[in-house]
């Protein structure tokens, strides 16, 4: 089995995180080859993307969460996506709502505006996608609500889908981590968001 990876970029790091949580070894590749990936890793496809899991019988399995539901599912201990009906659903709501509203903002401002990402506007493409400057303030206005969103959630629970640690918590992390990468503060006032932070940077897991 074989992790494919790319730097610090935060879709594959929210694999690694809930890799380390789980306590598994999964021998990584990282597929960068300066501000791209790797070419011969996208030959082989099907997605043009990282994180990408290679199983031993050739397998590739694509998507953060895909990937982490196989990895769950092979290794239930701790369990981080939920165990009641209740439960699941609300960690699978708001795991999703970090990804759309917070990783997707946060890449909004990122690649329209670094000039390495000139022509690649959107991951995943074997043509030129334009960056448009425009949607550099998009992604902080809908990264900002975003922030005010989890900020309002951590009001009434420790994590952000309960009282205990999840994947929610993970891809979270990312976002909030990524967003500073494309120069997007956190709002100063979002205090229990901050304190969430730092609960969370503390676990070791979070140190990839
Ligand atoms: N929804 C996908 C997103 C994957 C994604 O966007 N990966 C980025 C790295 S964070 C990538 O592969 N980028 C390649 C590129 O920019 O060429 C997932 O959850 O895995």
């Amino acid at each position: 089995m074989k992790l494919y990876t790319w730097g610090r970029a935060p879709n594959p790091r929210r694999v690694l995180i809930f890799i380390a949580e789980k306590g598994i070894e999964i021998p990584v590749e990282d597929t960068g080859e300066g501000a791209a990936l790797k070419g011969e890793f996208l030959d082989a496809g099907p997605h043009r993307l990282v994180p990408m899991l290679e199983l031993d019988d050739g397998t590739r399995i694509g998507e953060a969460m895909a990937i982490c539901r196989y990895l769950e599912a092979t290794h239930p201990e701790p369990n981080l996506f939920g165990s009641t009906p209740v439960e699941l659903a609300t960690i699978e709501m708001w795991e999703r709502k970090c990804e759309a509203e917070g990783i997707l903002a946060a890449g909004e401002a990122f690649r329209n505006a670094v000039p390495f990402m000139v022509d690649r506007g959107l991951p995943g493409y074997s043509v030129a996608i334009p960056q448009i400057p425009e949607l550099i303030e998009r992604g902080r206005v809908r990264f900002t609500e975003f922030a005010r969103k989890l900020d309002a959630q951590l009001a009434k629970h420790e994590f952000i889908a309960g009282d205990r640690f999840t994947v929610a918590d993970i891809t979270a992390l990312c976002a909030v981590d990524f967003a500073e990468k494309a120069r997007l503060e956190l709002p100063t006032d979002t205090e229990r968001l901050h304190a969430w932070r730092a609960r969370v940077c503390a676990r070791p897991s979070t140190q990839v």
